[in-house]
């Protein structure tokens, strides 16, 4: 074989590999999960629009189906997914929702269900306590435009066995693991309404 011959069998193998290689890129599917993501709300289903998800604490942005439910396609597997809304705080809060949570600190008449004391902890510190009740005034009286973290609806994992004396360590995020359908299913609360009467979006 001479020097010329060698040559372009070099160039072919070389033009086949790139080939190949960009065909394997170009064929290989950039989303590679789909999560599907169920929200359900506590009053009558209620639950806002349009939230943001994060998967694995980045923003997704590859999202169809948007509603109340979601899929989600990402690259990476979706091993942790939260939601986020921060739109219209005000959204069922009034004075007669930090009346209810003062009794509940007073222990005069306790907040009776899981969800109201996890709306009632609008500072997200697992208690129910003056700070909350300061940051509702400031919301209402227009000090603030809005909860203290930046959050107008919490989302708790739907499979989480929510009670009256667990309500504090709710899981806030649903973690997937290999194996797992790809499907998380959340459960929607509107921060501040105790007495729940917030609208849809
Ligand atoms: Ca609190
Ligand atoms: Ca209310």
């Amino acid at each position: 074989m001479n020097m010329k011959n060698v040559q372009l069998l070099k160039f072919t193998f070389l033009s086949l590999l790139l080939f190949f290689y960009f065909n394997l890129i170009s064929a290989r599917d950039p989303a590679a999960y789909t999560t599907r993501i169920n929200l359900t709300g506590f009053i009558n289903g209620l639950v806002p629009y349009d939230v943001d998800i994060y998967v694995n604490g980045k923003l997704a942005t590859d999202i169809t189906n948007v509603g109340h439910n979601y899929d989600v396609h990402t690259e990476e597997f979706p091993s942790k997914i939260e939601l986020k809304y921060s739109n219209d705080p005000l959204n069922g809060v009034n004075v007669g929702d930090i009346i209810k949570i003062s009794n509940h600190i007073l222990t005069k008449t306790a907040l009776d269900q899981p969800n109201k004391l996890l709306a009632g902890d609008v500072n997200n510190d697992q208690k129910i306590s003056v700070s909350d009740i300061v940051q509702l005034r400031k919301l209402i009286l227009g000090k603030t435009e809005g909860f203290n973290p930046d959050r107008s609806w919490v989302f708790i994992d739907a499979s989480y066995n929510l009670q009256l004396h667990n309500w504090a360590e709710a899981d806030q995020s649903v973690n997937l693991v290999p194996g797992d359908e790809l499907v998380a299913n959340f459960k929607a609360i509107k921060l501040g309404d105790v007495d729940l009467n917030a609208k849809g979006h």
